[in-house]
C-alpha cells in the first residue's frame, strides 16, 4: 500500500484533461493505495480571485471528485487551507528552493507571460507544492505530463532538506499515465487543455451536456491531411483524437488508428466513448450539488484526517531544522 498524495485546483471548470491524467487514476487507486488528495485553493490565489466564486468553486470541485468516485471515507479529501501546515511547510521550502530553480520552471514562464499582476507567489507556488506532497510523507505522486517537472523539483528538495538537516522527508515519485497524460485543447491542439486558458470550444468539460461534447468533438481541429495515424509531433490534433479514444476505451493509440479511414468516424467515436465515460459522474454530480452542506462536511471530515499526518511530519521538520515545538 503507497501513500498517494495529489491536488487540483478550484480554478475554472473540471475538464477531460483533469479527469484523465489525474481524477480518474485517484479514484481507481483509493482502494489499494493510502490516497490523500487535496483542493489546492492556496495555489489558485496566486492569481487574484472573486472570493465568492473562489467559495463555490471550491465546493463545486469537491463535488466533482466525489462525483467521480472518490469515497470521502476511504480516501483523505480536503481543502489545502483548511490544514495551516501546508503554508508552514511552503515556507520552508522556499527556504530550500533557490530562486533560479524556481525561475526555470516552464508554468511560471508561461503564467508570468500572460498574468497581468505577477505576484510573488507565481514564482514560489512550486515549493508550496513540494510541501503539500513531502507533509504526507508521499509516495506516489499521480498527475498528468504538465507536472512532471514540479514534482522532479519537490524531489530535489526533499533530497537537499534530507542532506542538510538528516533524514526527514520521504523522495515521492510522479506516476503519470501512458496513455492521455496530456490532453490537448481541441482549436489548439499543441497547448494542453486547460482551466485556465479561455478556449470554451477546445475544452471539454467534464459537466458539458452530451449534445455540446459531440458538438466539441466534431469540430475538433485536425489537419488537412485524409490520414488516421498517431504521430504527436505532425499530426496533434488526429493523436489527440486518437489518446482520448484510447484512454476512455482502455484502448492503445496506435491500434485504434487502423481502425479508421475518415476523420468523421474517429470524431463521433471519441465523442461517445467520453459522453458514456462521464455519464454516471454527472447524474450523481447533480444529487450531490443540490446539498452544499454535505460537501462542506466532507471537507472537515478530511482535513481532520489530514492534519494527523501534517501536524507530525511539522513536528519532525520543526525539530530538525532548531525550530522550537508547538
Ligand atoms: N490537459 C491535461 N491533460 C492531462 N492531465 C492534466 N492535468 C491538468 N491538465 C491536464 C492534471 O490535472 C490535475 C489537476 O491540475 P490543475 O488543477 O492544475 O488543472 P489545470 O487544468 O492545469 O488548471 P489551470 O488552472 O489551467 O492550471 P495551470 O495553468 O497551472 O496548469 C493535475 O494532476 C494535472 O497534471
Amino acid at each position: 500500500m503507497a501513500r498517494v498524495f495529489s491536488g487540483i485546483q478550484p480554478t475554472g471548470e473540471v475538464h477531460l484533461g483533469n479527469y484523465l491524467g489525474a481524477v480518474r487514476r485517484w479514484v481507481a487507486s483509493q482502494h489499494t493505495d493510502e490516497a490523500i488528495h487535496c483542493i489546492v485553493d492556496l495555489h489558485a490565489i496566486t492569481i487574484p480571485k472573486d472570493p465568492a466564486e473562489l467559495r463555490a468553486k471550491t465546493l463545486e470541485v469537491t463535488q466533482v471528485l466525489v462525483a467521480a468516485g472518490l469515497d470521502p471515507e476511504v480516501c483523505t479529501l480536503f481543502a489545502q487551507s483548511q490544514v495551516a501546515e501546508h503554508a508552514e511547510l511552503g515556507w520552508i521550502m522556499e527556504c530550500t528552493a533557490a530562486v533560479g530553480e524556481l525561475r526555470r520552471m516552464t508554468q511560471f514562464k508561461d503564467k508570468s507571460d500572460t498574468a497581468g499582476f505577477v505576484s510573488a507567489a507565481l514564482l514560489t507556488y512550486p515549493a508550496l507544492q513540494a510541501a503539500d506532497i513531502l507533509l504526507y510523507d508521499t509516495e506516489k505522486v499521480p498527475v498528468g505530463d504538465d507536472q512532471r517537472q514540479h514534482i522532479e523539483l519537490a524531489r530535489d528538495l526533499a533530497v537537499r532538506f534530507n542532506r542538510r538537516f538528516g533524514d526527514t522527508f520521504v523522495i515521492p515519485a510522479h506516476a503519470i499515465p501512458p496513455v492521455a497524460a496530456r490532453v490537448m485543447d481541441l482549436q489548439a491542439p499543441e497547448r494542453k487543455m486547460s482551466k485556465s486558458l479561455d478556449s470554451p470550444q477546445g475544452t471539454v468539460l467534464v459537466l458539458d451536456d452530451p449534445k455540446v461534447i459531440e458538438r466539441k468533438f466534431t469540430r475538433a481541429v485536425t489537419d488537412s491531411e485524409a490520414e488516421v495515424r498517431y504521430d504527436p509531433e505532425a499530426k496533434p490534433g488526429v493523436s489527440n483524437l486518437l489518446s482520448i479514444l484510447a484512454a476512455a476505451t482502455d484502448g492503445d493509440p496506435v491500434a485504434l488508428a487502423e481502425r479508421y479511414t475518415r476523420y468523421g468516424p474517429l470524431k463521433a467515436d471519441a465523442a461517445e466513448a467520453v459522453i458514456e465515460l462521464l455519464r454516471p459522474l454527472q447524474a450523481r454530480f447533480a444529487e450531490l450539488a443540490a446539498d452544499p452542506t454535505q460537501t462542506n462536511g466532507i471537507l472537515a471530515l478530511g482535513a481532520d484526517k489530514a492534519r494527523k499526518t501534517a501536524g507530525a511530519t511539522m513536528a519532525r521538520v520543526r525539530d530538525r531544522l532548531g525550530l522550537p515545538a508547538v
